[in-house]
């Protein structure tokens, strides 16, 4: 068995403040963490080869402790000689920080249309991909990928590294079908065992036919939550395993590993006061019901209340253990 794991969208240095001026529970080290668990998994479990779909960043900019942690970590993974290819996403603006670490002799950025050979349990595996195209990819994926594989040899496992919205991909009550930035399925490849992407952080598999052949789609979604909208979803990754038989390699098996995540929960104020201690005592009896670790979106769009929920009100009722952020008003029209 030859096993590669796969995941994407860390968003490494998403709330991760470098000179916090507020002693708040904050949720940056929930990111480093399961990027952290992810690559001891890989370790551990002697994977083959890892494979990551982009937006490895939460922005373009990040801070340099950040990017130094971030490489650290992954410096020292790359030690155990397993490959680790990298898809750059939107948030890298098409490429990643440069720093020294990633000229590690195992890290492997896709910063240009190309694809990476390896060797690994008798197998030839090729890891074709270009970084994310941000307008156009439906016009623009035709010529990307013939750049990407022009010249290359034949290959036992071959894999599309994409960081793209696939036709056919869904998040929460949406499907994407149509639309210049979407990537048709029947622009897809023959002879791929399948087509791996970063970009959607709900974690899903779907399939298209090709050549008589059932090629699947795989999203692992992103490894912790950073919208409400991925409220309800599990967040993980993909351990891939590939079985050689007489004449050729399989993808055999796609295993999600689910990573621990703190629950997110949505609270809406719809009461109106202009009390300061009514609404304290609701915000702390409604608070006390919840899970104590939970990141916690607060709404209210009743504007007398609203005007109440000051910065100082909201540390003091929030407990130590959970993460509050007081949700943006909706405008209607
Ligand atoms: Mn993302």
């Amino acid at each position: 068995m030859l096993k590669i794991v796969f995941f994407a969208d860390t968003h490494l240095g998403v709330d991760h403040p470098i000179n916090p001026r507020m002693n708040r529970r904050r949720r940056g080290k929930d990111f480093f963490d399961n990027y952290q668990k992810v690559l001891s998994y890989a370790a551990e479990s002697q994977t083959d080869l890892v494979l990551h779909g982009g937006d490895f960043f939460f922005r373009s900019k990040v801070p340099a402790p950040i990017v130094d942690k971030a490489y650290d970590i992954l410096y020292d993974f790359a030690e155990n000689e397993i490959p680790f290819v990298i898809v750059p996403g939107n948030h890298e603006r098409s490429v990643l920080p440069t720093s020294i670490l990633m000229n590690h002799r195992n890290i492997h950025i896709l910063g240009e249309p190309s694809t990476f050979f390896f060797e690994k349990k008798n197998a030839i595996i090729a890891i074709t991909g270009f970084p994310n195209i941000r307008n156009g990819i439906r016009l623009q994926f035709e010529h990307v990928f013939a750049e990407a594989i022009e010249g290359n040899p034949d290959a036992d496992i071959k894999l599309l590294l994409l960081h793209q919205t696939i036709q056919e991909s869904q998040i929460k009550g949406y499907t994407f079908r149509y639309g210049s930035d979407v990537l048709p399925l029947k622009m897809l490849p023959s002879g791929y065992h399948a087509v791996l992407s970063g970009h959607i952080h709900r974690a899903q598999i779907f399939y298209y036919d090709k050549a008589e052949n059932r090629i699947p789609v795989i999203y692992p979604g992103s490894t912790e939550r950073t919208s409400i909208v991925e409220i309800s979803e599990e967040k993980g990754f993909y351990e891939l395993l590939f079985k050689e038989y007489e004449t050729d390699w399989k993808l055999v098996k796609t295993k999600f590993h689910v990573l621990p995540t703190r629950s997110m929960v949505r609270l809406d104020i719809t009461l109106l006061t202009e009390d300061e201690r009514v609404l304290r005592n609701l915000l702390e009896a409604e608070l006390s019901k919840l899970d104590q670790n939970s990141v916690v979106r607060l709404r209210c769009e009743i504007p007398e209340t609203r005007k109440l929920l000051r910065a100082k009100l909201l540390r003091e009722v929030t407990p130590e253990t959970m993460t509050l952020t007081l949700a943006p008003i909706y405008r209607r029209g």
